[in-house]
């Protein structure tokens, strides 16, 4: 590979970090079932130990974002417990998620909820939230809603489109200067008529009406089969409220799949838009990538490993763009030479730049083999499967 490309991906590997999150080491399932793995992460210190193990090796995820229902089930009194785990295991607490949909309060949504006092209860939590991440100095504040009707009729839109905007905006309110708020948004799951934040223009809207530091946040996993994400990246971009992204890969709807799975070259046009747009108008800084997946058939720590060496190989691509040749070739309306940019790019095997890149940090040329070599899987293994064990039902 030419000198100026090497220099390309170097950069490109260097601005990158990707976030991980708790939720991917511990027992999770579908709706139908849970397939347990023996060494899944059990509580806390063992969601942060393979973490930090994940970071060690790819030297990409300094941070791991948060739940707090299932990270602080103690709310608040947990953070201590949660910054001394972090800086044990060599990592700093990431985004916090508010849980507001598990609660049983939560049945008719939480911001949307026809009920005054469970708008507040949902109010309370968030604002607990942002006490959690100022004290943890976490930047991200990053919301999702489960908030939908199941049936025509049975819900206000409207009034609660307006429920939405008082509690983003009472929620803005408490925000520190350096804190964001995230809105996500998805089509549909777990309500199948209407969704309150049904999709990316939704939750712009609602972003803008909460204040200036919320910002919207993609999951790769919401949104209908066939729709431009790039698109909806590049007018972010554009509207300068593009926060973060939660990566996954779907084939159906929000299937969890490991990054770049079923389609790598949607992942590598997301990566093209945002780095055509910081090569025209400057580095964007504060982009949150953050991988939302929990595996449940793949090993979990194989499972991450793999999907943060696929992000960094499909960012080191797009930056391999010929953007200066692009620009001129959309201009001239030269439609195969422009289409050629971008595939010339997807196809270039980077794994040899990015295998210098890991070398020249100290890092292992192979996270994936130096984990399987590392005994870690093992040594998990053994402390935790009989506590995993516990949780199992059988049928049988
Ligand atoms: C919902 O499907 C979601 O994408 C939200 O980000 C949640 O916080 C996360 O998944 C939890 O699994
Ligand atoms: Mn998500």
């Amino acid at each position: 590979m030419p000198d100026r490309q090497m220099e390309s991906v170097f950069d490109a590997l260097d601005r990158f970090q990707i976030e991980i999150p708790s939720w991917g080491f511990a027992n999770t399932g579908t709706r139908f079932g849970k397939f347990l793995q023996a060494a899944a992460a059990t509580n806390l210190a063992e969601k942060m130990s393979d973490a930090g193990m994940v970071h060690s090796l790819t030297g990409a995820c300094p941070t791991i974002a948060l739940h707090v229902e299932w990270d602080f089930p103690r709310g608040e009194a947990d953070v201590p417990e949660a910054e001394h785990l972090a800086a044990e295991h060599g990592i700093a607490p990431g985004s916090i998620n508010p849980n507001l949909f598990q609660d049983q309060i939560y049945k008719l949504g939480s911001f949307g909820n026809p009920r005054a006092e469970v708008r507040q209860a949902a109010l309370a939590h968030v604002y607990e939230s942002i006490r959690i991440a100022q004290r943890l100095g976490s930047r991200d504040i990053s919301l999702w809603f489960a908030d939908g009707s199941n049936y025509p009729g049975t819900a206000n839109i409207r009034q609660r489109k307006r429920w939405f905007e008082e509690c983003l905006h009472a929620c803005h309110e408490r925000l520190s200067a350096n804190q964001r708020m995230l809105v996500e948004y998805k089509p549909f799951e777990p309500a199948f008529y209407h969704t309150d934040i049904a999709d990316w223009g939704m939750a712009l809207l609602l972003a803008r009406a909460a204040g200036e530091r919320a910002k919207v946040l993609v999951d790769t996993g919401h949104h209908y089969a066939a729709q431009n994400v790039e698109q909806i990246v590049a007018w972010l971009l554009d509207e300068n409220m593009l926060g973060g992204f939660h990566f996954n890969d779907r084939r159906y709807a929000d299937d969890d799949l490991t990054l770049g799975s079923i389609d790598p070259y949607q992942v590598f046009r997301i990566f093209h838009e945002i780095q055509m747009f910081e090569w025209e108008r400057g580095n964007v800084t504060g982009i949150a990538y953050m991988i939302d997946q929990s595996h449940n058939l793949k090993g979990k720590m194989e499972a991450m490993i793999q999907t943060v060496m696929t992000a960094q190989e499909l960012m080191a691509k797009a930056a391999l763009v010929d953007r200066a040749a692009l620009a001129v070739h959309q201009t001239q309306g030269d439609l195969v030479r422009a289409e050629q940019c971008l595939k010339d790019a997807f196809s270039t095997d980077v794994r040899p730049a990015i295998r210098a890149w890991r070398a020249a940090h100290g890092l292992a040329e192979d996270p994936m083999e130096a984990f399987r070599q590392s005994g870690y899987l093992e040594r998990a293994t053994r402390e935790r499967a009989e506590k995993n064990a516990a949780q199992a039902t059988s049928y049988a």
